[in-house]
This record gives structure tokens, C-alpha cells and sequence, in this order.
């Protein structure tokens, strides 16, 4: 089996409003492996880089501001597939665009309130990753449920 792994992030309203354990719950229930975590308030310099493609729309100041006004839980997570359904398991930006059972449609209202970060393709979670960890945060390890999830 290909590994593959996508950058999720608990946001910092995630993280004040006690998502972290349910966010978690909902990758580790659906089969997918935690490859990383830790807390963290990223720095202006380091959220800039992160939401790069984004700097010249009207929300980027106070996107900025909110994703640094606090901790947020960065994770790896890894399975077949993860990007793609990492995405699908958070739902849409905008959160009122969201189905119930998705993170977003559940947890929240406001697009820049939206909880949760996900990776959007397999190249821009592989760069996310390598922002967010040093290879050494990374840890390789095979679950005991593996063959109970892959056939
Ligand atoms: P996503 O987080 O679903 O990948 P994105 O990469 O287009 O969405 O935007 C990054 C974040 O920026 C998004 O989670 C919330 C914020 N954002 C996007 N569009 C916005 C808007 N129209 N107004 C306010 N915030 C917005
Ligand atoms: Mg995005």
C-alpha cells in the first residue's frame, strides 16, 4: 500500500471551543493513523507562508489574526486516500455549505470561524507537512489494526 499523509489542524476556535478529541475521534474512527501532533501558536512569518496562494484576497489580514490568536493542534495523518477524504470528512469552507456529519457542517457557522484545516492535494500536504514538522516530529509505526482496515 502507497502511504499517503495530509496536514490537518484543530484552528485555535477548534481548540478554545474543546474540538480537539472529537476532531481526532473522526480520523482515528474512520481507519486513518496519526503520524504527528503537537500544539502550537504559529507566528505571523509562518501562517504568511502557509496561506500563501491566499495573500492578495481581502480576508488574508484577518485570517492571519485569527489562526495566530491562539494554540493550534497540528496533526499528520496517514492512510489511503487521506487527503482527499480528509477534505470530505471536514466538508466545505463555508461551513453553511457543509452536510451535517461533515467537521464544518457539524461544529460550525462562519467560513472564517471554520474550525479545522485540511491539506487540499497530496503536493500542497506534503509542503504543509514540511512547514508544520521537522522530519523527526514524524513518527513511522504500524498500527495494530492495520489488517483489520486493509484487506
Ligand atoms: P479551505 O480551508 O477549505 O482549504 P481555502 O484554502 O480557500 O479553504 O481558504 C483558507 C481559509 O481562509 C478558509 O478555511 C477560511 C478562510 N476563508 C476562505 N474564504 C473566505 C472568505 N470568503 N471570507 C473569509 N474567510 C475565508
Ligand atoms: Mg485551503
Amino acid at each position: 500500500m502507497t502511504t499517503e499523509q495530509t496536514f490537518i489542524a484543530v484552528k485555535p476556535d477548534g481548540v478554545q471551543r474543546g474540538l480537539i478529541g472529537p476532531i481526532i475521534s473522526r480520523f482515528e474512527a474512520r481507519g486513518f493513523k496519526l503520524a504527528a501532533i503537537k500544539l502550537v501558536t504559529p507566528t505571523k512569518e509562518h501562517l504568511e507562508k502557509h496561506y500563501e496562494d491566499l495573500s492578495s484576497k481581502p480576508f488574508f489580514p484577518g485570517l492571519i489574526a485569527y489562526m495566530g490568536s491562539g494554540p493550534v493542534c497540528a496533526m499528520v495523518w496517514e492512510g489511503r486516500d487521506v487527503v482527499k477524504t480528509g477534505r470530505a470528512i471536514l466538508g466545505a469552507t463555508n461551513p453553511l455549505a457543509s452536510a451535517p456529519g461533515t467537521i464544518r457542517g457539524d461544529y460550525a457557522i462562519d467560513v472564517g470561524r471554520n474550525v479545522c484545516h485540511g491539506s487540499d492535494a497530496v503536493d500542497s500536504a506534503k509542503k504543509e507537512i514540511a512547514l508544520w514538522f521537522k522530519p523527526e516530529e514524524i513518527q513511522s509505526w504500524k498500527s495494530a489494526q492495520f489488517d483489520w482496515i486493509y484487506e
